[in-house]
């Protein structure tokens, strides 16, 4: 099942599993861009709103421009802005969770090339529910050289 939502953004929401449990609990990603990368740099966050309507966690995500990507959050310590790779990301029911400069985000790592302000980034993203099963979005990222 293939759902497009032409807007601002796009999303693709591709259901697997069990359609008949999970057919009424949407995911909803919104403002999905990434930062332009300086040149050398082969690294670069990523950020969007994420909503669900059953609770559940976003547990893995990927995209084909880079060999790895990891969720991170980021905090102030001792004056240091410090990352950290999260397991997992708790999304509970019916709340928008921000990924955003300065805080949560997606690290997209090993970039196999440059990007540039205007390119798009597809992004897969796997949440995982309650009882394991999963579920996939797939959301096309504007590359932005800062916040929208
Ligand atoms: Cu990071």
């Amino acid at each position: 099942m293939l759902k497009t939502f032409k807007s601002a953004t796009l999303t693709l929401v591709v259901c697997f599993g069990s359609p008949a449990i999970h057919a009424d609990e949407a995911v909803t990603v919104a403002h999905a861009w990434v930062r332009a990368t300086a040149p050398g740099q082969r690294v670069a966050g990523a950020y969007l709103e994420i909503s669900s309507a059953a609770p559940s966690r976003l547990v893995a995500a990927s995209s084909p421009v880079a060999g790895s990507v990891e969720i991170h959050s980021m905090r102030l310590e001792n004056g240091i802005m410090t990352m950290r790779q999260l397991e997992s990301l708790e999304l509970p029911a019916k709340q928008t969770v921000k990924l955003e400069p300065g805080g949560l985000h997606i690290m997209l790592l090993d970039l196999k090339s440059p990007l540039k302000p205007g390119d798009k980034v597809p992004l897969r993203i796997t949440l995982q529910y309650a009882d394991r099963s999963k579920t996939v979005v797939e959301v096309q990222a504007e590359v932005r050289s800062a916040a929208p």
